[in-house]
């Protein structure tokens, strides 16, 4: 047996509590499965229902067709808007074809949407923060038609010209971390100290339990993984926070992409999940790294969620 084979025998996985699936991304998945059942197949979904290769793939052989504009769905049939929330635009277009529309944005994303229609009407102007051209972004930034500015960073903050600034009000995206959200909303409220913020903050219970497990856990490791796709704010974050306290950290969409030179020597390996990566791959991880030669496995600590979201009206009797 080399040093190195050793070592890995000696070495434990830290498993992230919590990781995986949140309310959101369960319930948007069940409503397109439950959608296929009582339609039939093919059930149309307007963009990745959530942002992991694994489920659409899935969903995909069950019957559903992802699409990015809704005049790839042909008339008289059945969309799905994805968990990510879509623009005013959107909808109006579904309904204006005459679609039949189930909607899988999650209710925490609508709580935002509704805290930007009511704050427009109070004549506010908006500042949103988020990443540019994500989906969650284009459909809450497209819940008005004007007054909405997006910014990305302190750099944009700097850079705002606001009309009035007693009348303004920022809202965020669910998914961005929390430590960088902080620092850009004490930049708005020094420039802008009258700004309104949301009763609740923005950033979901999931992203905040995620990013809060990774910090307990990062520091008791040599190394972390997350497991998630490339497209998936809330996954990128997690990699990041371990980052940022100096573990090299890797995000993956199946163990395949494993690379074993992440562990070679490594004591202690972190093992985490974003919202949407299903604990399917989690184990998949797991298996992978104990066929690397890790032995011990170790789950830590953490918030137990118990949170679920009804379904829409007339997908919600049981399947
Ligand atoms: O917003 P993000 O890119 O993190 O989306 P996701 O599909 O990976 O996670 C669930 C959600 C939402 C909204
Ligand atoms: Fe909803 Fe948060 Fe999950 Fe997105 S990550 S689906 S906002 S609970």
């Amino acid at each position: 047996m080399s040093i190195t084979d050793t070592t890995l025998a000696e070495a434990e996985i830290l498993l992230a509590q919590p990781r995986g699936f949140c309310a959101g991304v369960d319930r948007a998945i069940e409503i397109v499965e439950r959608a296929i059942k009582l339609h039939g197949s093919p059930i149309y979904v307007r963009h990745e229902i959530v942002h992991n290769a694994y489920v659409v793939e899935d969903l995909r052989k069950k019957g559903a067709i992802f699409i990015e504009q809704l005049e790839e769905v042909p008339a008289g049939n059945t969309v799905i808007f994805s968990a990510h929330g879509v623009s005013k635009a959107v909808r109006t277009e579904a309904e204006s074809r005459g679609l039949r529309v189930y909607d899988a944005t999650c209710p925490l994303v609508t709580k935002v949407h509704i805290e930007v229609a009511k704050m427009r009407a109070d004549g506010f102007d908006i500042v949103m923060i988020g990443h540019k051209g994500h989906p969650e972004v284009e459909g809450t930034m497209g819940q008005a038609g004007e007054g909405m500015h997006l910014i990305e960073d302190i750099e944009d903050v700097q850079a705002l010209a606001l009309p009035d600034p007693e009348r303004i009000a920022f809202v965020t995206q669910t998914t961005l971390s929390v430590d960088d959200a902080a620092e850009i909303i004490a930049a708005l409220k020094a420039k802008y100290p009258a700004i309104r913020e949301p009763k609740k903050q923005d950033i979901c219970y999931a992203t905040q339990n995620r990013q809060d497990a990774v910090k307990f856990m990062a520091p008791q490791c040599d190394v972390v993984i997350v497991v998630g796709s490339p497209n998936s704010s809330n996954s990128n974050r997690l990699r990041e926070v371990a980052e940022k306290r100096g573990i090299p950290s890797y995000m993956v969409d199946s163990p395949t992409q494993i690379d074993p030179k992440w562990i070679e020597g490594k004591r202690r390996i972190g093992v985490t999940a974003g919202a949407s990566a299903p604990e399917a791959l989690a184990q998949a991880v797991i298996a992978r790294l104990h066929e690397l030669g890790v032995r011990n496995v170790r789950a830590l600590e953490g918030i137990e969620e118990n949170i679920a979201f009804p379904l829409p009206r007339g997908l919600g009797l049981p399947a």
